[in-house]
C-alpha cells in the first residue's frame, strides 16, 4: 500500500487533476489525507475507487447521481465488481529485464531501487501480478537453467515475499470478513503463489489464516475443525504423478465434504477433472479468484444483514 500524488493517480485513472478536485470538493467522493507539505496523497484504494467512478460514468451513469448513492455503498459495489484490467496483469517486461540484470553479478543496491522505485508508484495489487509474480518466475526459470545460483535466487525470493508480507501486515485485520484459510498441500515449496493469494483475499476483507508451504492436509483437518473457514484455498504449484494426484485427492475428500475447497496454480489445471470429481473447484487464474471471492464476500454480507 502506498500514497500517490495526484498527477500520478491523474496517470494511473485517466482522470483529469482538475476532475478529481472538483469530485472531492464538491461531493467528497474521494477524499485523500494531505502530507506534512499539504500534498494530497492518494491510497491505491483511492485508485482503485476513482477508476471505478469513470467506468461507471463510462457505462452513462452521472456523478450527481453517484454522490447521491454516497461512498460507502459504491465502496462496497467496487470490491464486489470491479475486475482487474488485462493491462494490470501483463508483466512489465522491461523493468523485468532491468532488474534480471541486476543479478549477475549481483548488484543489490540498484536492484533494490529499481523494484522499490516501480512497486511504489503503481497500486500493489497491479505490482503483484505486473511485477513480483513474473519476477519470481523469471528468477526461478533462470535458477531452473542453472543460469543464476541458488543463493542469488533465495536472495530475491525473500525479497519479494517480505513486500508481499509486509504490504498485507499494514491491512487492518476485518475479523467480521469470511475467514479464509491459505497454504500449500504437503511437499510443495513454491509458496509465492499461495502468499500473492493471501494478499489479495486480505486486501479484499477477507480474515486471512496463512499457514504457508508444505502443510500435511491431516494438519489442515485439524486446523479446520478449529476455525471452521468459510473457504479453503489451497495452491499447487508443481505437476503431480497419478499415484501422489489420487493420495492428494483420498486426503482432501474429507476437508472438501465439509468445507468449501478451491484450489489454483499450474499444478491445479494439470489435476482439474480430477479435483472437479472431488468437490474441489479448480480456480484458474487470478481473475477467477476475484470472481470467487466477490461471492464469498456478498454471501457473507447478506448473512449478517
Ligand atoms: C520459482 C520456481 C522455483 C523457486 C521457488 C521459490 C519459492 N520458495 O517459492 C526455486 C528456485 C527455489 C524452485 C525450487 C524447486 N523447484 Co521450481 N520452479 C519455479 C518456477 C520457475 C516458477 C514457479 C512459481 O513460483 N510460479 C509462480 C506461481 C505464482 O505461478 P503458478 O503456480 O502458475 O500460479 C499462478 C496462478 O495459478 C496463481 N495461483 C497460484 N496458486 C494459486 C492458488 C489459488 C487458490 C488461486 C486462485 C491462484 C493461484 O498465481 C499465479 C499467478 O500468476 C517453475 C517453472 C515455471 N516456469 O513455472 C519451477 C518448477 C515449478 N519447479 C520445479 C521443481 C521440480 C523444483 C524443485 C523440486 C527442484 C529441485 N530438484 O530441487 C525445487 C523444490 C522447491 C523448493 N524446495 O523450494 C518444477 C516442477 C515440476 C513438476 N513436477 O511440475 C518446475 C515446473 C520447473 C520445471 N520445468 O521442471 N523452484
Amino acid at each position: 500500500m502506498h500514497n500517490h500524488r495526484i498527477h500520478r493517480v491523474a496517470k494511473l485513472t485517466g482522470l483529469s487533476k482538475a476532475v478529481i478536485r472538483v469530485w472531492e470538493r464538491r461531493y467528497g467522493l474521494v477524499k485523500p489525507l494531505r502530507s506534512a507539505n499539504r500534498y494530497r496523497e492518494y491510497t491505491d484504494e483511492d485508485i482503485a475507487f476513482l477508476r471505478f467512478l469513470k467506468e461507471e460514468l463510462d457505462r452513462g451513469q452521472t456523478i450527481g447521481v453517484l454522490a447521491l448513492e454516497g461512498q460507502n455503498s459504491l465502496l462496497e459495489r467496487m470490491r464486489l465488481t470491479s475486475l482487474p484490467k488485462k493491462e494490470e496483469l501483463t508483466p512489465h517486461k522491461n523493468l523485468l529485464d532491468e532488474l534480471v540484470s541486476c543479478l549477475d553479478p549481483l548488484d543489490k543496491l540498484r536492484f533494490e531501487q529499481k523494484l522499490n522505485g516501480a512497486v511504489a508508484v503503481i497500486p500493489f495489487d497491479e505490482a503483484v501480478q505486473r511485477i513480483l509474480l513474473p519476477l519470481q518466475l523469471r528468477v526461478g526459470e533462470l535458477w531452473h537453467e542453472d543460469r543464476l545460483s541458488i543463493a542469488v535466487e533465495h536472495y530475491v525470493t525473500k525479497v519479494l515475499q517480505q513486500k508481499l508480507f509486509s504490504v498485507m501486515n499494514q491491512l487492518p485485520v476485518n475479523e467480521f470478513g469470511p475467514r479464509v484459510l491459505i497454504a500449500c498441500p504437503e511437499g510443495e515449496f513454491h509458496e509465492l503463489g499461495a502468499q500473492a493469494v493471501a494478499y489479495l483475499a486480505a486486501a479484499r476483507g477477507c480474515h486471512i489464516y496463512y499457514l504457508g508451504s508444505n502443510l500435511p492436509l491431516t494438519d489442515l483437518q485439524t486446523f479446520c475443525e478449529s476455525i471452521t473457514p468459510d473457504l479453503v484455498l489451497l495452491s499447487l504449484t508443481e505437476n503431480k504423478s497419478d499415484e501422489m494426484a489420487h493420495r492428494l485427492l483420498r486426503q482432501l475428500q474429507p476437508i472438501a465434504l465439509r468445507w468449501p475447497v478451491a484450489m489454483g496454480g499450474q499444478g491445479a489445471e494439470a489435476l482439474e477433472h480430477l479435483l472437479e470429481r472431488g468437490k474441489v473447484e479448480v480456480l484458474r487464474d487470478l481473475a477467477a479468484l476475484h470472481n470467487r471471492l466477490a461471492s464469498l464476500l456478498s454471501m457473507h454480507q447478506r448473512a449478517f444483514h
